[in-house]
This record gives C-alpha cells, sequence and structure tokens, in this order.
C-alpha cells in the first residue's frame, strides 16, 4: 500500500515536473574507444568538464574510455537508440547506418585536412549532419583525424604491394571494396582485435592515423608504416539526436558551445600528439616511408567510385560539392 502510494506521488511529481518545463538535472554517458595518451581521451574528458560548466550542473556526462561499452558499430547503434547518450565516433562506421556519411569514406575525396574541415564547414557537411541527426546521431563538433596509411611488415609503396595481403579494415563495404580494387583480401574487424590479430598473421597488415598506430600497439607488432594517406576521415562528437531535441533551446547551444571548444582543444592535441607519434613509432624502430607519387593509388579507386556511385547515383551531389570545395 505504502509502495504503491509513495511510487503514484513519484509519478505524479514527474509529470508535474514535465508539465512546468522545469529543467532536471541529466546524467548522461559517453562512448570513447581511446585510452589516455590519445587526442581524444583528453578532447572528451575537455568536453565533459565543458558540458557540467556551460549547463549550470544540469548535465553530468561521464566518458567511458577504450570501449569499454562495446564495440564501434554496438555503440553506434546504442547512441542511435538513446541507450548512451554520446559518442566520439569515427565517420568510417556511419557509413553503413547512414548514406550521406559514406561521402567521407571514398578514398582520396579530401586533399588534405583543411580540405575535409572546409567541405564539412558547407553544404556537403550540411547534408550530411542533416542525415546522421535524422538517423539518430546528430553530430554537434567535428574532431581532427589525421590520415590514415598502410602498415605491415613489408613496405607498401605501390597498389601491387597491397597484392595479397590480408588487410584489416574497419566494418564498411566501402573499405572492403578498396582494398579488393588493389588486389588485397579485405579483413573487416574490431579495433580492439588488431592488435593479436596482426601479431599471430591473421592479417598481414591494417590501416590507421599514427595516435591510433601508437596508442593501441599496432605499432609493436609491424614494421613498416607507409604514407599512402588514402582516407582522411573526421570523427565526431555525436548526441543521441532526441535527447538533445529534448533539451531546451539555451541547454541545446550550452551543450554545443562546449563540444566546439572541446573539438578546438581536440585539434589542438591532434597537431603536437600525431607528430610526437610519429616520432615515437620510428624510435621505436618503425620504417615511414613517404610515397612522393600516390597518383598509382588513386588511379586503383576509379573503379571503386565507378561501382559506388552506379549502386548509389544519388550520392554525386556530394562527391561533386566535396570536388568543387576549393
Ligand atoms: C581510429 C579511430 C577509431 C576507430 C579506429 C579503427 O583512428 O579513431 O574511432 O575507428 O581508428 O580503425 O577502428
Amino acid at each position: 500500500m505504502y509502495k504503491k502510494l509513495s511510487a503514484k506521488l513519484l509519478g505524479a511529481a514527474a509529470a508535474l515536473t514535465m508539465a512546468c518545463g522545469i529543467a532536471t538535472a541529466a546524467d548522461w554517458r559517453a562512448w570513447n574507444i581511446h585510452n589516455e595518451g590519445h587526442p581524444n581521451h583528453g578532447a572528451m574528458d575537455r568536453f565533459a568538464e565543458l558540458i557540467a560548466k556551460e549547463t549550470n550542473g544540469e548535465i553530468k556526462l561521464q566518458v567511458f574510455h577504450g570501449g569499454v561499452l562495446g564495440s564501434q558499430p554496438d555503440a553506434l547503434e546504442q547512441v542511435r537508440i538513446g541507450a548512451i547518450e554520446v559518442g566520439n565516433f569515427n565517420l568510417g562506421p556511419i557509413g553503413p547506418m547512414v548514406k550521406e556519411a559514406n561521402l567521407v569514406s571514398l578514398p582520396f575525396i579530401f586533399k588534405s585536412v583543411p580540405h575535409m574541415f572546409r567541405v564539412l564547414d558547407g553544404e556537403a557537411g550540411d547534408i550530411m549532419s542533416k542525415a546522421m541527426a535524422e538517423a539518430g546521431v546528430k553530430p554537434i563538433a567535428w574532431f581532427d583525424a589525421g590520415a590514415r596509411s598502410f602498415y605491415a611488415q613489408k613496405a607498401i609503396e605501390t597498389p601491387a604491394d597491397v597484392k595479397g595481403l590480408k588487410i584489416r579494415v574497419m566494418n564498411n563495404n566501402l573499405y572492403t571494396a578498396m582494398i579488393s580494387a588493389m588486389g588485397g583480401n579485405p579483413s573487416p574487424m574490431a579495433f580492439s582485435e588488431v592488435q593479436q590479430a596482426l601479431k599471430t598473421g591473421v592479417v598481414d597488415g591494417a590501416e590507421n592515423n599514427f595516435p591510433s598506430f601508437k596508442n593501441v600497439g599496432h605499432f609493436e607488432v609491424t614494421k613498416n608504416y607507409s604514407l599512402s594517406e588514402h582516407l582522411i576521415i573526421p570523427e565526431c562528437i555525436c548526441v543521441n539526436t532526441a535527447k538533445f531535441d529534448a533539451l531546451s533551446s539555451e541547454m541545446q547551444a550550452a551543450v554545443t558551445k562546449a563540444a566546439k571548444a572541446a573539438a578546438v582543444y581536440q585539434r589542438e592535441l591532434w597537431a603536437v600528439q600525431s607528430g610526437q607519434a610519429r616520432k615515437d613509432v620510428e624510435a621505436a624502430g618503425i620504417k615511414v616511408n613517404e610515397i612522393a607519387d600516390k597518383a598509382p593509388f588513386q588511379n586503383a579507386m576509379d573503379s571503386v567510385y565507378a561501382d559506388y556511385l552506379k549502386a548509389n547515383p544519388d550520392m554525386q551531389k556530394l562527391v561533386d560539392l566535396a570536388k568543387s570545395t576549393k
């Protein structure tokens, strides 16, 4: 009887609070795949501090680092349905969920990291952001993730060097097509499994940026890192759309302000720590190979573009927007 009554009272109190539009403090959780020492670790911690400050403690964000809340595709689904509120996602694994996000997974679509940010800040970025928000994963700030290059026991200086190699890729058909186009065998796999797979020879190589190559120990089981820079993929602070939309406009502005400031900090950290990661792996014995002429890699991607655009003609507009962005 007492229990029933108190439940009723609580329900009535909650209804009253909602009816009056009184804000109640919310506990949010954030997923991040990286460990300490990676720029995104520091940036996500900064986001948690800033969100508390900007919302006057109304939103408390607890960041779970190191992928402890699940693999990236799982975490994406969790944020999409609102079981986790926030994710620091790479846009690569978002492509299978939101087609427009696949723009950034077309190899060599961007000329440089600044070019990638200019595209994100323009019409193409607006189209992608809108589509992601509609799917439930709303980007509110963009992180730098540099460029991804190949690493393996041997140097990979031309597409022919990929022939016959089993290469780990993230979960996206564009990456399997990319490796197949060079005659390699693509192996989609969770990030957490890659070091062991390299060590035991389950895969011959993988591709990533310097901070990830260093931070999860891939460099310990590899010899050559070759600067193909075939993918420049941004990352986001993404929020479950329904939870974001349920906030008052002041709170939405506060959360966005915190995210954008965390992203400024992330880009500063990235600039310093990615250079340091390169120095560290070289000091540990990794041979970094410059590739003066990337045209053979770019030309090898012609069939990837042709097949993709044939199957997804509506993506041509985004490709054109990216290519026409100075
Ligand atoms: C990293 C990225 C992660 C994850 C990882 C991977 O560079 O920051 O989110 O996508 O690559 O290769 O799975």
